[in-house]
């Protein structure tokens, strides 16, 4: 099956875009914490859509799986597998253009391997913004960010990535293509089959480029770093912070006094105030005047008030950078500190304060040595639970320790990461059969022959 079926891909996308060296592969195969290698035949980069229909249909008659990547930033092992069977992996790199940008109806349209920073600075320089940010993002692609359904900063205020996809374009399995790049606001004539595919984790078909929801750019935005004493002071800041801003508040970050030490030993740059065991990031953004006036009595009343034991409001975007990159680098500190066991878990927000005492302390007592390193949205009820253990800790332990409480504490194993190939086990344990059947009925009637993304999701 092998040389024909690559002089078959060569000739659609072009000798120059089929990977088949181990060397040119690597970074495609190789997951950016360097904890997974999968394997593959080749990395085929299709430049257009027409190209990744042909490539569909050509590994669909080899009986070759085909798992879509993007920028392959993603933490749950989405598109690297060592399976059974042979499989490509399809890399939507190339086809990366904006295709057009309407600053009157706010949309924006796009390919799939835009980067997602590319994007957003696309619509800063029209006077429009798109919202969906991550510390991954001069990395990650829109496609990517579609299937995965990623959240990032700015879901308190703008929702999932779902929320900001007008529509889509797609091709399934057998390389049927779905023109449904729509950009507009209301559409309800049938199904509104975007959403079969936002989340999919590229196992129902492969999204070549999508019209984007955009939001004019505010005129003035507020970022300041706040001391708690804890996760409940940090609540009661929020609260406190939602009732005299209201939607203005778009981002509310959770970090552990830990997490900002490890940022300082990795990176150097340390916090412009005193460590503490919990550190608020806080970011406002409104067009109307008056948010810093508001925003300075918001941080007066929580000090008044005892949420902030101290805080510090950026003066410029300079500073407002500085106070962002701190929580931007915890997870590439993480990363250097050593081996991590990550739980991306969302909880009823009122939860998450007791939440993460009852975790911490049921982890600390179960795995001696183990090291917390918590962080995350608050504002959504999402903290990434990652755990810095001793090597040889039973990772899987320590996964079910955690989940048991998330699910009983009526939360999700899965906040905005997916489940790719790491949480899939988990995944069956809180999702129904039911729930599973149908899932995986949708998938066998989009792809009856298992070529994408198997392995993925549930099996
Ligand atoms: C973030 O919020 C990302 O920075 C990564 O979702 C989380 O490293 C992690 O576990
Ligand atoms: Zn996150």
């Amino acid at each position: 099956v092998s040389e024909a079926f690559l002089d078959t891909l060569a000739a659609i996308v072009g000798p120059a875009h089929v990977l088949c060296q181990p060397a040119d592969m690597l970074p495609f195969l190789t997951d950016w914490r360097g904890q997974r290698r999968g394997s593959a035949l080749a990395v085929v980069r299709p430049g257009q859509m027409t190209e990744v229909a042909a490539v569909l249909r050509a590994a669909g008659a080899a009986g070759v799986a085909v798992l879509p990547q993007g920028g392959n930033t993603g933490l749950a092992y989405g598109t690297l597998d060592t399976g059974p069977g042979q499989r490509i992996i399809l890399s939507l790199g190339r086809m990366d253009r904006i295709r057009a940008l309407d600053p009157v109806g706010l949309t924006m349209e796009v390919e799939a391997g835009c980067i997602l920073h590319t994007v957003r600075q696309a619509a800063l320089a029209a006077g429009r913004q798109f919202p969906v940010s991550l510390a991954a993002e001069g990395s990650a692609t829109i496609g990517g960010i579609i299937a995965a359904n990623a959240g990032g900063v700015n879901v308190l205020r703008h929702g999932m990535t779902r929320a900001l996809v007008l529509g889509l374009e797609v091709v399934l399995a057998d390389g049927t293509v779905l023109h449904g790049l729509r950009a507009l606001r209301k559409d309800n004539a049938g199904y509104d089959w975007k959403h079969w595919f936002i989340g999919s984790e590229g196992t129902l078909g492969v999204v070549t480029a999508a019209t984007l929801r955009l939001l004019p750019r505010p005129r003035h935005t507020m970022v300041a770093l706040l001391a708690v004493a804890d996760p409940a002071a940090a609540l009661a800041l929020l609260v406190l912070a939602q009732e005299e801003l209201g939607d203005a508040i778009s981002a509310f970050e959770l970090m552990a006094g830990s997490s900002l030490a490890l940022v300082e030993r990795h990176f150097g740059l340390a916090a412009p105030i005193a460590p503490a065991p919990w550190f608020v990031l806080m970011e406002a953004q409104a067009s109307l005047p008056g948010l810093a006036e508001a925003t300075d009595s918001v941080l007066a009343t929580a000090l008044e008030r005892g949420h902030a034991g101290d805080g510090v409001v950026a003066a410029s975007d300079a500073q407002a950078q500085r106070l962002w990159s701190l929580r931007e680098h915890i997870t590439l500190a993480e990363a250097r500190e050593g081996a991590s066991i990550k739980h991306d878990i969302a909880v009823p927000v009122p939860a998450m304060p007791g939440f993460l005492a009852e975790a911490s302390a049921a982890v600390e007592r179960a795995f001696p040595g183990a090291r917390l390193n918590p962080f995350g949205h608050l504002g959504d009820g999402n903290i990434h639970f990652n755990v810095l253990a001793p090597p040889g800790t039973d990772a899987a332990a320590v996964n079910d320790l955690v989940h048991g409480l998330v699910i009983a504490s009526g939360g999700s194993i899965s906040a905005e990461h997916g489940i790719g190939r790491y949480r899939k086990a988990a995944l069956l344990a809180m999702r129904s059969p039911a729930e599973i059947a149908m899932m995986a009925r949708l998938r066998a009637a989009l792809d009856p022959g298992g070529v994408l993304n198997p392995g993925a999701v549930f099996d």
